[in-house]
């Protein structure tokens, strides 16, 4: 496969999407071929999916199936739109993907990583990011930061902070047995502070 796979991760309002959209500026004015998406969701049919699973509240939704919608998402998406854009070699920048399902789902929820691990290589036969950027900061302020911006919450973004603090736990000690593909970057500071921290990690990466 000749792209580049490359996620974001972290607890909500933590900037992920401000990161992933300057770097897809970058990127595209350095003339590369760029795929923008996000998980739960990325393809129609993966959408549907996030509807259900972050904004069902018309029963209650067992832990379970909140695994499995999160799997069933993730099977289309990496079928219908990340695999064929990494094989025609395309940057494939992604707001999220299977670190979020053992930081939420696993560090969150308590679902024992046994449990989690067959659903990964039945969804992605093989396939993970070259380069998951962790972006790390205190979870209080990061939360008020996306309460702030859209004024409401969805399923998950109503956890408590103590949901939100076994999250973040969870990534950074995915990141530290995974230092290789898992790259923490410190989030605190200004955008731009931010952006240049993630510039220096792409380059390599990108061969520039
Ligand atoms: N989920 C799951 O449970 N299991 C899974 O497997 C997957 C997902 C894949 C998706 O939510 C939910 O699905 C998520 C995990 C769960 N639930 N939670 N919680 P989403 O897609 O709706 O949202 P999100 O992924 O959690 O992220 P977000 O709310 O969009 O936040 P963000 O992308 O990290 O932050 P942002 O939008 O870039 O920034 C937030 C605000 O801060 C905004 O006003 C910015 O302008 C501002 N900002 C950003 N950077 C800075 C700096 N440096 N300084 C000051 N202000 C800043």
């Amino acid at each position: 496969m000749s792209g580049c796979f490359i996620t974001f991760e972290g607890v909500e309002g933590v900037g992920k999407s401000t990161q992933l959209g300057l770097l897809e500026d970058r990127l595209v004015s350095d003339g590369f071929d760029v795929v923008v998406t996000r998980e739960p969701g990325g393809t129609p049919l993966a959408e549907q999916m996030r509807a259900l699973v972050l904004h069902n509240r018309s029963e209650p939704m067992p832990d379970a199936a909140e695994l499995m919608l999160m799997f069933a998402a993730r099977a289309v998406h990496t079928e219908n739109l990340i695999r064929p854009a990494l094989e025609r070699g395309a940057i494939v920048l992604c707001d999220r993907y299977t670190d979020a399902t053992y930081a939420y789902q696993g560090g969150g929820r308590g679902i024992a990583d046994r449990l989690i691990d067959p659903l990964v290589e039945l969804a992605q036969r093989g396939l993970w990011p070259a380069l998951t950027i962790l972006l790390d900061a205190p979870v209080g302020p990061s939360l008020e930061r996306a309460k702030a911006r859209t004024g409401k919450t969805d399923r998950i973004e109503s956890e408590t902070l103590a949901f939100f603090e076994r999250v973040r736990d969870r990534y950074r000690a995915r990141a530290a047995a995974e230092p290789g593909r898992i790259q923490v970057v410190d989030a605190t500071g200004s955008r731009e502070a931010v952006a240049a921290r993630i510039q220096t990690l792409i380059r390599p990466i990108l061969g520039r």
